[in-house]
């Protein structure tokens, strides 16, 4: 029997500081009904979909940072989406900043992404392990990057899901460009990933950087963790210029063979659409990528051991 989905990534243009949720969520809602009318029944939008990238900025006061925040999911705001999703018959990806008091009594805060299968049902949740940027802000900046600041490091792991017919991973941004992400999935057989981002164009902090190779990192990174691992990668951007600030699009579909299959052509809310068959990675992870008869795990012991690179000492 094929396992065939059909499943598309819903781009974002920009959102601003003053988009309301209500408002957010009738884009969602549009891209959901046009992924619908592509015969799609699985939609992945992008990280922190329901507000701007707010990490950009230095926020001291409490209540404007928590306005960014998700403390139930879904809310009044957002239920709609939830509704037309169920009712159209449609599984999707969200993105969101999450925020709860914990059995600790202390409030946390994590860069969160969930999975809505077809039925409406929350089937599982991931909180964003690589944060990057900084807690402080850095010096004559343009924008900031300050993710450390706002979020905990999650505590979920690297979960997957058997849901709607596959193993379905999650990870957020720049979780895309550590292989460490895609192999702990690929050992769990996951079959496709689902990942949103947002990534200004050029790094102000890598000056020596092409303008090029923003988009270049982004796909191979990507691409790579998808053929090393045998797994349809849907990733989508919010792209364009938010805030002021200019955001990469190229959303794509990769396919196991590590091929985009389809990408985003605007820097707007776009949807694109690919038909993944989940048994196309088989043959890799039976083969080249065979994890139980190639990998060599008794060399590896410093990926967990050790953090930072360490050369051994000068002669
Ligand atoms: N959102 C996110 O994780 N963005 C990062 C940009 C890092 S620039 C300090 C990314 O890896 O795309």
């Amino acid at each position: 029997m094929p396992r065939t989905l059909i499943a598309a990534v819903a781009q974002m243009g920009p959102v601003a500081r003053n988009e309301s949720r209500v408002q957010v969520v009738e884009r969602l809602i549009v891209m959901l009904r046009q992924a619908h009318e592509r015969c799609a029944s699985l939609v992945v939008f992008p990280e922190l979909a329901l507000t701007t990238f707010f990490p950009r900025w230095v926020l001291d006061n409490r209540e404007e940072i928590d306005s960014f925040f998700e403390t139930e999911v879904p809310s009044n705001e957002t239920r709609p989406l939830f509704d037309e999703a169920k009712n159209l018959g449609v599984g999707f990806h969200l993105g969101y900043a999450e925020k709860f008091i914990g059995e600790d009594g202390k409030t946390h805060r994590f860069n969160t992404a969930i999975m809505i299968d077809d039925n409406g049902k929350i089937v599982g949740k991931y909180r964003k392990v690589h944060l990057p940027g900084h807690a402080e802000p850095q010096p004559n900046q343009p924008h900031q990057h300050l993710e450390k600041r706002y979020f905990e490091v999650g505590n979920l792991g690297f979960p997957v899901f058997r849901s709607m017919g596959g193993v379905m991973g999650v990870c957020i941004c720049n979780d895309r460009r550590w292989p460490e992400t895609y192999r702990v999935l690929g050992l769990q057989g996951v079959e496709l990933v689902m990942l949103g981002y947002n990534t200004p164009s050029t790094n102000p902090l890598a000056k020596a950087e092409a303008p090029h190779l923003g988009m270049f990192h982004n796909h191979l990174s990507m691409q790579a963790g998808a053929y090393q691992n045998g797994t349809w990668v849907l990733a989508s951007a919010k792209a364009g210029v938010e805030e002021g600030v200019h955001h990469m699009g190229g959303s794509c579909i990769i396919a196991p063979t590590g091929e985009i299959v389809a990408q985003a052509l605007t820097e707007g809310d776009e949807v694109i659409v690919a038909e993944c068959d989940m048994d196309r990675g088989k043959y890799i992870r039976e083969t080249i990528f065979n994890f139980d008869a190639h990998r060599r795990i008794e060399h590896y012991g410093l990926i967990t051991e050790r953090t930072g690179a360490v050369s051994p000492p000068k002669k």
